[in-house]
């Protein structure tokens, strides 16, 4: 009897171990896993736009521009424009997100006038035509 219950007493002990092992396995996975949705659209964020992160609210511009590439399927254009004061760019050549529909018929050369939309350090071409 005295044996039966020291070792019941042992398998209970070991089975609180177990337990305390595998609790200890969740929480440290607990907090891992809802952090990893939330980065997740943070980081397609900051690739949908520059390197220029900014908490500004959207804003407008008119450009004009050089385009050099068109990737309609990327649904981005890139161009070499002339200084943007509203976004307080010197002249460069960037990429802009651009809907395929806006892009169609435009080549790398073509010269163009454009609108765009300010936001999160980045710009969407909103507009856009040949000159
Ligand atoms: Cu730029």
């Amino acid at each position: 009897m005295k044996r039966a219950y020291l070792t019941a007493g042992v398998v209970s002990a070991l089975l609180a171990l177990a337990a305390c092992g595998q609790k200890t396995e969740t929480q440290a996975e607990a907090p891992t896993a809802p952090a990893e949705p939330a980065a997740a659209p943070a980081a397609t964020d900051s690739m949908s736009g520059m390197n220029m992160a900014s908490a500004e609210p959207a804003k407008t511009a008119k450009a004009t521009g050089t385009v050099t590439a068109v990737d309609a399927a990327g649904g981005a254009i890139t161009i070499d424009h002339g200084p943007i004061p509203e976004a307080n760019w010197p002249a460069m050549t960037m990429a802009f997100k651009a809907a395929p529909a806006l892009t169609q018929g435009l080549k790398a050369g073509d010269k163009v006038a454009f609108d765009l939309k300010l936001e999160n350090g980045g710009g969407e071409v909103t507009a856009i035509q040949k000159q």
